[in-house]
């Protein structure tokens, strides 16, 4: 019987070795670029990204399939300062990756985790990946020992960012970028399609992790290190009032103990420190 062609996977490289387990030419901390090059020029540049922002290492087979899903809105330059960055960023780690971006239309507020959800089901259409990494678009990589495989547990990537001082803002945070395995993002039921606006949809995620029984890992904070490119708050994109920052009357009926101008004292001892909290404020509403 005569083989349809189009069964037929022309890149199929089964006489390739599987690669090997640490990819051999990592450099560890990266000088990372800022330019935002035309789309013309990085197809030039990276002539062995196929169409659709797929890869695979040329000499031998993958350990890892994975789908890089970016929500996506308005955000052109930051998204071809991104392409300049990752690609030969994940090439080097080996993969076997496609690269997702989800646009949502104008004239509604911004989704991110309807569109991550959205990647995921549109990714696992195409091709067999394994792993997904949930990646805000203004977030480059500044060490290729962070290596966006598989992950054991879900893991939070983006540890180490720049704008809040290569050091975790909260515990909990499980923003910016995150990596989940096909099965624990089954397991979880994906993210929560319900938050229009800015946060919330990270912790919410972070509490189905944990729910299903998960924990959370990350890099260490030498390797798990970003640059997150500097911008303002998007049009569309106004902080979501499911997050968690309550109203200043919320925060009132939360904390009857505080009294006005944000004053307490232990109600049954007397302290023995008297502290001023000063904090420096301009336009981020706290
Ligand atoms: N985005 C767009 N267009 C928009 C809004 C958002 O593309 O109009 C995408 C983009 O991928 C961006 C991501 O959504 O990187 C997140 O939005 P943001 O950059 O405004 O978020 P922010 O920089 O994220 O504030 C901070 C990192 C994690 C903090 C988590 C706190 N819970």
């Amino acid at each position: 019987k005569t083989c349809n062609i189009s069964s037929i996977d022309l890149n199929t490289s089964s006489n390739l070795p599987l690669c090997p387990k640490t990819p051999p030419k990592l450099v560890g901390p990266l000088a990372t670029y800022s330019d935002s090059p035309s789309y013309e020029e990085l197809e030039k540049l990276y002539p062995e990204v196929s169409s659709g922002g797929r890869y695979k290492p040329p000499d031998c087979i993958s350990r890892h399939k994975v789908a890089i899903v970016l929500p996506y809105r308005n955000r052109d330059i930051h998204l071809r300062t991104f392409l300049k960055n990752i690609h030969p960023f994940l090439e080097r780690q080996q993969l076997d990756y496609g690269i997702y971006v989800v646009e949502q239309a104008e004239g509604s507020k911004f989704n991110r985790a309807l569109l991550m959800n959205i990647g995921y089901a549109e990714a696992i259409k195409i091709y067999d990946y394994q792993c997904f990494a949930f990646h805000d678009v203004d977030l480059i990589p500044q060490d290729d020992r962070n290596i966006y495989n598989c992950p054991s547990q879900p893991r939070h990537l983006t540890a180490a960012i720049d704008k809040y001082g290569y050091r975790l803002p909260y515990n909990s945070i499980f923003g910016g970028a995150v990596m989940l395995t096909r099965q624990q993002f089954q397991k979880v039921n994906g993210f929560s399609n319900k938050f229009f606006g800015w946060g919330g949809e990270d912790d919410d995620m972070w509490n189905r992790v944990k729910r299903k029984g998960y924990s959370v890992i990350r890099y260490p904070m030498n390797i798990a290190r970003y640059r997150m490119i500097k911008h303002s708050r998007d049009k569309g994109n106004e902080p979501n009032p499911q997050s968690d920052s309550p109203s200043y009357e919320e925060l009132e009926a939360l904390y009857p103990e505080v009294s006005s101008g944000g004053r307490y004292k232990p109600s049954d001892c007397i302290s023995r420190h008297r502290v001023a909290i000063i904090i420096p404020y301009r336009n981020r509403d706290l």
